[in-house]
């Protein structure tokens, strides 16, 4: 008997009515886990209206009021860390110690946006008139819709919610097809909490059924996605019809530059790490190497060490692994496809290169690809697994060109012990972060977000909180 997850609506279950029932996969075993309903434009309609008869009351709570309920369920988190990880490493194949690292970062996630709740603040603005005072308040926006991918599925649900919820609004979320389990779980441990109802509520379903109704919904304020550039443009088109606002994240094809003059062992340890981490479903973390022809061969040989000493397989099994498998089968077709076209455009296999045969789930080698063009179609579209594509440059100038000839623009790294290089590079890159001699990997109190095809707005931090608020002016004459 497989788990049900039914849609949560109005703080109760609300069971699907006749919809279609959608199988959920472990991507390690190919065994069906649970099964949840594709949600029909009535559900999604009668989720918005919660939401929104929930919010005239929400929104008028003082924030420091809002803000203990999100610490109520970051508490809630971590007393139940262990059971979510298990829970997520089932759905999505992330190694369980990373999937307890998003659980904890989720609690910790929320409790940084609770502490935003005395410092949402709206300015006062001199007047050319006497006696007359201006106000730019903060307000709410209404009802967000938070519509989810699968890659970090859990912290997702709080980088929406959080912001969401402190700053007045109430929430409709739609989980990826892939991985509701985690989100029934949130839901799960959302009870006994004493939440408003309609504050939060969940929708299950395709993106074709329930996420094509949620974002053309005219009572949503707020279209916040995080997903495929595809998609967001589809959710782009159906928000244009009510012109609602839209904060899109929509993955990037990331570059990484390794000059002459860098610590090199530290850029290898870090670009395979994140490349393998999460088995390379990442939108921030290096997609594309440009290093300098003088240390080349030093960093190919490094990478592919790293890459060939990498263990994979089932993330809840016996063996002891650093990587789990891909999603799905779309994903592990995508990457073949890629690293077979860059093999035909005339890269080198230095290590991996292949589909990888467990006998069950979605493998591919984590591989190094030595001497690819920058006109090669691996050079430029989202591999989204554990691949490294390498570019020999001569010079930074060279490589800042070949960087930023992308059509996404999310993140991007800089190798060297150069100030003046690095400063060159956070100058000169035409990405929304860079970073300098370490991971790639964002902060809560920086802001993600990226231009061109990355995506429209950005999420936390301060200007991730203003993303959920609307200005209104006041004009206040004595
Ligand atoms: O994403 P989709 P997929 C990239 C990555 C990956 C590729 C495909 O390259 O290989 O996207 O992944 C919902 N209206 N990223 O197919 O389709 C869908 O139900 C409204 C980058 O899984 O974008 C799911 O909840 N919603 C990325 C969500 O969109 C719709 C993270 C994401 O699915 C919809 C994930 C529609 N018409 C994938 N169609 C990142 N930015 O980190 C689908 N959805």
């Amino acid at each position: 008997m497989v788990a049900v997850i039914e849609n949560y609506v109005g703080g109760v279950e609300l069971a699907s009515g006749g919809a279609g029932r959608l199988p959920v996969f472990n991507p390690a075993r190919d065994t069906v886990i649970s099964e949840m309903p594709d949600s029909s434009a009535d559900i999604v309609a009668r989720a918005v209206s919660a939401a929104k008869n929930a919010q005239k009351g929400w929104g008028k709570l003082p924030a420091i009021e809002r803000a203990a309920v999100l610490r109520k369920i970051s508490a809630k988190i971590r007393e139940n860390v262990g059971r979510i990880a298990r829970v997520i490493s089932e759905e999505q194949g992330k190694v369980l110690s990373l999937a307890e690292v998003e659980a904890a970062f989720t609690a910790d996630y929320l409790d940084y946006m609770a502490e935003w709740a005395r410092r949402i603040e709206g300015e006062v603005i001199s007047s050319d008139r006497a006696g007359e005072t201006v106000f730019l308040l903060r307000q709410p926006i209404g009802v967000v819709a938070g519509i989810l991918p699968w890659n970090f599925p859990f912290f997702l649900i709080a980088r929406k919610l959080g912001p969401a919820l402190v700053t007045g609004n109430t929430i409709v979320i739609k989980p990826s097809e892939e991985t509701p389990n985690n989100a029934a779980l949130f839901v799960e441990l959302l009870s006994g909490l004493d939440i408003p109802p309609g504050v939060i509520n969940f929708v299950y379903g395709s993106g074709r059924t329930t996420g094509a109704a949620l974002s053309s919904h005219p009572d949503v304020g707020l279209i916040s996605f995080t997903g495929s550039v595809g998609t967001g443009q589809r959710i782009m088109s159906a928000a244009a019809q009510n012109i609602t606002k839209v904060n899109l994240e929509l993955g990037g094809k990331a570059p990484a530059i390794i000059l002459a003059d860098a610590d090199i062992p530290l850029a290898v340890k870090h670009l395979a790490a994140s490349r393998t981490l999460n088995s390379g479903q990442l939108c921030n973390c290096p997609e594309r190497i440009y290093v300098e022809r003088k240390v080349a061969d030093e960093v190919v040989a490094g990478l592919s060490a790293a890459m060939k000493a990498t263990r994979y397989g089932d993330p809840l099994g016996d063996r002891e692994i650093d990587m789990g498998p891909l999603i799905n089968r779309a994903g592990l077709d995508k990457i073949r496809d890629l690293v077979d076209s860059a093999i035909r455009q005339g890269a080198e296999v230095v290590t991996g290169g292949k589909v990888a045969d467990l006998g069950e789930g979605n493998y591919f080698e984590p591989t190094v690809l030595a001497n690819c063009r920058q006109d090669s179609t691996i050079m430029h579209q989202e591999i989204f697994g554990p691949v490294i594509p390498v570019n020999i440059v001569d010079s930074l100038d060279e490589a800042i060109e070949r960087a930023n000839d992308s059509e996404y623009g999310l993140t991007s790294s800089i190798f060297t012990k150069s100030l003046s290089s690095a400063f060159r590079a956070c100058n000169e890159l035409r990405f929304g972060e860079t970073y300098v001699n370490r991971e790639h990997f964002e902060a809560m109190q920086g802001f993600h977000a990226g231009t061109r095809k990355s995506g429209i707005g950005g999420a936390d931090g301060k200007h991730g909180l203003l993303e959920y608020t609307m200005t209104h002016v006041a004009y206040i004459q004595n």
